[in-house]
């Protein structure tokens, strides 16, 4: 009868929240959230898998339509064993109760209960009713008490009535939670049941290698995007005869900085859509008004992100030092070597980033032809910047409940928005780690591989970590 696995029946009326919890538990923002009252009519199975496994099963009811009549049947019949049971082999048959008996089926075959309620609102005598009858059933249960729209003078009314008739009661907001609140919520459910100790933790433990895992992935996302923006060049021939005028050489420069920058902003697309799929997303855009929906090469998120100016000097020293050469000279360094050189068209054209020009261009002469090339980056602060937008994008991903639709504006954001207060998450880390970012990116340049490649993925993953404690959901909780 009882599945090896935990199963867990959400219940609870139409519009408490259900099927938003599930979609944050399961992380699975495909789970259908409406807003229209009892448009689910069928129970669905959402399983958690990890590695290929299911690890516990969550099932979304459709939530009661009758449940005077349930409570009456049980009271009358409370000598049974299984009220649940009883109950839908009684009423299997009878088409009055088909509702009834789809959504105690799962309870009836064993699966524990997850009462969800919205805590903001008063509690009713229906509320009492299903909190009444679903004590009845004897099965392990929890309740969450979802608050809808932030109301708090109910919450004491309802812990009271649910703590009477349940293992556990927990506050649990299905569009803010994070990460680790998630895995409180189910840490809780071991002690709902003790036969699910081990299983509980079984499926904690493989939440938790998980997210291990794909913040690994994460930090390598990020560094490989790092590397292949700042070796990232464009270029083109052009033929004598179309460059008569001094205004053709600007229209091809102005054309391939055009190329430029919005290949950059490609590469941080691609980049962010991998994030979203190590963090099982499918919405793209995590909030409205985050830098995040800045144009990458705005002054805006220059402004906003990466090192304060003295801290960049300090890595460009060292960064320099260990190289032997000044960055710029670094870029200019290859074209030296190639044939004819026009000389950098240095700055004016491109987007500056920092007071400085974010890449430079190289004309190469050939018979008939002239090559023109911009890149690579050399402004030494958009690394920074490109950076701090990665970890933000990604700390969005991280913490953002799948039960949340992307539409949902008005709930606050439990992402740590220190950063558009505060600056980027690179300025906070320790010298020795910018000089070795710095270190990683002047040989990114240079299209060279490093070892301080795997320092930089440690840092990084490190900076991710961080910013899924718990500890930056309680500073910035309501
Ligand atoms: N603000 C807010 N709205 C929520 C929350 N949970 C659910 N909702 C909204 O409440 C409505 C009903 O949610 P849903 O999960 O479909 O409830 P169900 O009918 O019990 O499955 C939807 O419009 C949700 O977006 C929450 O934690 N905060
Ligand atoms: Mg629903």
């Amino acid at each position: 009868m009882a599945a090896k696995i935990p199963r867990l029946a959400i219940m609870g009326h139409p519009n408490a929240g259900k099927s938003s919890v599930v979609a944050t538990l399961t992380e699975n923002d495909q789970v259908s959230i409406d807003k229209r009252a009892g448009t689910t009519t069928e129970s669905d199975v959402y399983p958690v898998v990890i590695d290929g496994e299911t690890v516990i099963e969550f099932i979304d009811t459709p939530g009661f339509q009758n449940p005077n009549a349930i409570l009456e049947w049980f009271q009358a019949n409370d000598g049974q064993r299984d009220l649940a049971r009883a109950f839908v082999a009684a009423h299997r048959a009878n088409p009055l109760f088909a509702h009834d008996c789809a959504l105690l089926e799962p309870v009836a075959e064993g699966a524990g209960i997850i009462l969800v309620v919205d805590g903001s609102k008063r509690i009713k005598e229906k509320d009492r009713v299903e909190i009444e009858l679903l004590r009845l059933t004897g099965r392990p249960r929890m309740a969450i008490l979802n608050n809808l729209t932030n109301q708090h003078r109910y919450m004491i009314d309802w812990q009271k009535a649910l703590n009477l008739a349940f293992n556990s009661v927990r506050e649990f907001n299905a569009h803010r939670a994070t990460y680790s609140e998630r895995i409180k919520l189910l840490n809780a459910l071991k002690s709902i049941d003790q036969r699910w100790e081990l299983l509980v933790e079984g499926a904690v433990d493989a939440f938790v290698r998980d997210w291990e895992r794909r913040t690994e992935l994460a930090a390598g996302t990020i560094l490989e995007l790092l590397r292949i923006a700042l070796s990232y060049r464009v270029s083109k021939a052009v033929s004598d005869h179309k460059l008569v005028f001094q205004s053709d050489r600007n229209r091809v420069k102005a054309e391939l900085t055009a190329e430029f920058e919005e290949g950059l902003r490609q590469l941080e697309i691609a980049a962010q859509a991998q994030l979203r799929v190590h963090f099982r997303h499918n919405v793209k855009t995590f909030a409205s008004d985050s830098i995040l929906n800045q144009d990458l090469l705005s002054e805006e998120v220059e402004q906003t992100l990466g090192l304060s100016r003295r801290q960049l000097a300090l890595v460009g020293m060292a960064a320099g030092a260990a190289s032997g050469v000044t960055l710029d000279l670094a870029t200019a360094g290859h074209s030296l070597g190639a044939g004819a050189f026009f000389g950098a068209a240095a700055g004016g054209v491109l987007g500056m980033v920092g007071g400085k020009a974010l890449a430079k261009f190289d004309i190469e002469r050939a018979p008939g032809t002239h090559r023109f090339t911009i890149g690579p980056v050399s402004n030494p602060r958009f690394p920074f910047v490109l950076l701090d937008r990665s970890i933000l994008y990604s700390a969005r991903a991280m913490n953002w409940a799948h039960g949340r639709q992307a539409a949902d504006e008005d709930a606050a954001d439990r992402v740590p928005e220190k950063v558009i207060t505060k600056q980027g998450f690179t300025e906070e880390l320790t010298s020795a780690q910018q000089r070795e970012l710095g270190r990683f990116f002047a040989a990114a340049r240079r299209g060279r591989e490093v070892e301080s490649a795997e320092l930089c993925r440690k840092i990084i993953k490190e900076v991710l970590r961080g910013v899924a404690l718990s500890e930056i959901d309680s500073r910035n909780a309501l």
